[in-house]
């Protein structure tokens, strides 16, 4: 599925077909044929490998106008577009209305464009002889080169050739209206998109191996001196790690009770009850704190055949539930909001256990607690035929209809499906990135809809194959969610997708292949926690190798952006601005599923982060929320706690601050 601009609904000739006014049957049956014909002829969306040295900007830069436009008018018969220019983001343009004939080589634009699709057009070459010569993207993946009939007459086009989808999606192949959000912001000078990576991360640290593969691996401040801890679990034991100075790690593993465990595939933290005492989610089974060690605690009842298990606020009251993917359908155990009451069963009230709603689909499970931006959880469970579920007002969860996706295991039996719900397709919504065996499928809201738009992204389309779950994190502190996911396999490199905005994302292993170690990354990760271990702002990983070494990977992009000389390009340039700000939830309650967000003075989104929501394997991130702000100016800060409360905060940000900034956030007084 393409995304498409025609009043956000996906890209579909033949629902536009239908949607067609009433036409001579002949009309209609030559439309048809056109119709199957461009079906049978049309290239099939190419890769769209990103191309740095021809990107929406040098377009911008090559022409003397660029124009947002929405279709009025298709005359298939008179071979004729007509569009309103809604937007002159670059140059000057005088017509309000421009006349698109098309040429034979470009009639596919007859009927796959309907009424109200957003076109962006590059208009009037600057190059000397070619000053007639334009460029039109349309969306769904397609580019149209035209001219002016004459320069004296600038409304009137033509429509002449298809761009190649390979090398013209290489400048971008998404939704034309992320393209033209790209173009105003152009215009307003705050764009950023980046082609080229600024990423490095460093193996800093081995902290340990297993005899056998690891599996979930943590990074939480164990002993509470502020500075995180390592926990990692495997076929062969559980390890914890104390860190100490100069990021080195210290074993506590006995110290901390935990050495008699002999295996754990999945690990969790979280003060359960407000007592500033934190438990151990480990394998189903929690451990609570006494003045020293964990110590199992019979408040959990036994999971059976149990896949993974994390802490989520699955009924929104404010205190963190089990929530576990299990080989008979997911499992939920609420949480009872009081010290040493047991949790309960939940799974059937919260109408888990039905076969449609999971019930009975072995799967791991994740949770986002604001979904809708009216704090609507959703679950996703990446059982073979996967399912999206929504909390309706009944209390209970209920699927959502999205496209057909089979997870199936691998021939191996390897489990797949771990997907991540994060700020992907667009800040201001939240998305599923589904990890799947032969490629990624990513699920976005548009409307009532859910579409798979992962053919639409760039180099999300790039080969991948046995990918087991997906984080989203800022990997390369630039303000934008990016993905990183976990092979789960010996010897399958893990895959990392940078988010460059605008529905595009870029693998930068594919232009430096040495921006993640080869130990770890290249070797496939069972586990994967994110957090800023050396507290620099930027998040640092611990990888879990299915060779049993557990490894720090030291985040080092922000020393891309010191000491930039002239050449440095544009948005390396605009980064270095960047600041960042480390913000830290004050308090148990509400703060694993609470929800960050930073809005400008115009009410834009600059920034949303979703805490706990990385969880899905069994690995757990924690630690202050890191977001980078690129522009200086006036900000509002507001967290939405798990329960609905909400705090908020005016935080500015001056260009010549120092780089990082902690900040706290504490719940509102009458929601405590
Ligand atoms: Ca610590
Ligand atoms: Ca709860
Ligand atoms: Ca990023
Ligand atoms: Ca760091």
């Amino acid at each position: 599925m393409y995304p498409d601009s025609n009043a956000g609904v996906g890209h579909c000739p033949t629902k536009e077909l239908f949607m067609t006014v009433r036409r001579p049957i002949r009309a209609m049956a030559a439309r048809l044929l056109a119709l199957l014909l461009v079906f049978v002829t049309v290239t099939p969306p190419g890769f769209a490998v990103i191309n740095p040295f021809d990107q929406p900007i040098d377009q911008t830069k090559k022409h003397h106008a660029v124009l947002t436009l929405r279709v009025t008018a298709v005359d298939p018969k008179e071979k004729q577009i007509t569009a309103r220019v809604t937007a002159v983001t670059t140059g000057a343009f005088a017509p309000t209305d421009v006349r698109i004939q098309v040429g034979d080589a470009a009639d596919q634009a007859l009927f796959s464009l309907g009424v109200g699709q957003i076109l962006v057009a590059f208009v009037g070459k600057k190059r000397k002889g070619h000053e007639e010569e334009l460029l039109c993207y349309a969306g769904a993946g397609n580019w149209y080169l035209g001219r002016m009939s004459e320069l004296s007459k600038p409304d009137q086009w033509q429509w002449n050739e298809i761009g190649d989808p390979n090398s013209m999606g290489g400048i971008f192949n998404g939704s034309a209206t992320r393209l033209a959000e790209l173009m105003a912001d152009i215009a307003a000078g705050r764009d950023f998109f980046p082609a080229k990576p600024a990423m490095q991360f460093r193996l800093a640290r081995e902290l340990g191996a297993f005899t056998k593969a690891s599996r979930g691996v943590a990074l939480v401040d164990l002993d509470g001196d502020g500075r995180l801890d390592a926990i990692a679990t495997s076929e062969s034991g559980v390890r914890a790690w104390l860190q100490r100075d100069d990021l080195a790690f210290a074993d506590a593993t006995a110290a901390l009770g935990l050495a008699g465990i002999t295996a754990a595939s999945s690990v969790a933290m979280a003060d359960v009850d407000g007592s500033g005492r934190t438990a151990l989610l480990l394998d189903g089974v929690l451990w609570q704190r006494s003045a020293t060690a964990f110590m199992p605690s019979a408040r959990l009842p036994p999971i059976a055949g149990l896949l993974s298990a994390t802490f989520a606020d699955v009924d929104s009251d404010g205190w963190p539930d089990v929530l576990a993917g299990t080989a008979t359908g997911p499992r939920v155990l609420r949480n009872p909001a009081k010290a040493d009451a047991p949790f309960t069963d939940a799974t059937s009230r919260l109408g888990l256990d039905r076969p449609d709603y999971g019930g009975g689909q072995p799967g791991m499970i994740t949770a986002v607690q604001d979904w809708d931006g009216h704090g609507g959880c959703a679950l996703f469970l990446g059982a073979r035929r996967p399912l999206l579920l929504l909390r309706g007002k009944d209390g209970g969860f209920h699927p959502v209809t999205t496209p057909e996706l089979e997870c199936a295991p691998a021939d191996d039996g390897g489990r797949t499906g771990g997907a991540v719900i994060g700020p992907l397709w667009q800040t201001a919504a939240l998305s599923v990135l589904v990890p799947r065996h032969g490629g990624f499928s990513l699920l976005v809201p548009e409307q009532k809809r859910v579409l798979d738009y992962i053919g639409a992204c760039n180099e999300t389309s790039e080969y991948s194959s046995r990918q087991l779950w997906t984080l989203a994190e800022d990997l390369d502190a630039d303000g934008n969610s990016d993905i990183y996911t976990a092979s789960g396999a010996a010897d399958v490199s893990d895959v990392c997708h940078l988010n460059r905005g605008y529905g595009s994302f870029m693998r930068p292993m594919k232009q430096d292949d040495q921006i993640f170690p080869a130990a770890g990354h290249g070797g496939g990760s069972w586990g994967v926690a994110a957090g800023d271990v050396n507290g620099d702002g930027a998040v640092d990983l611990l990888l879990g190798g299915t060779d049993g070494h557990v490894r720090l990977l030291i985040n080092e992009s922000l020393k891309l952006r010191t000491n930039l000389d002239e050449s440095a390009v544009l948005y390396l340039t605009k980064v270095a601005k960047a600041r960042l700000l480390a913000v830290d939830l004050v308090g148990a309650r509400g703060a694993i599923g609470a929800s960050l967000r930073v809005t400008d003075q115009q009410g834009r989104l600059v920034a949303r982060r979703e805490c706990g929501g990385n969880g899905v394997a069994g690995s757990w991130s924690s630690g202050p929320s890191c977001l980078a702000i690129r522009e200086a100016g006036a900000y509002t800060l507001t967290v939405r706690w798990s329960d609905g409360a909400i705090s908020a905060k005016t935080v500015t940000i001056d260009s010549d601050q120092v780089l990082m900034r902690r900040i706290t956030m504490e719940r509102p007084p009458t929601a405590r």
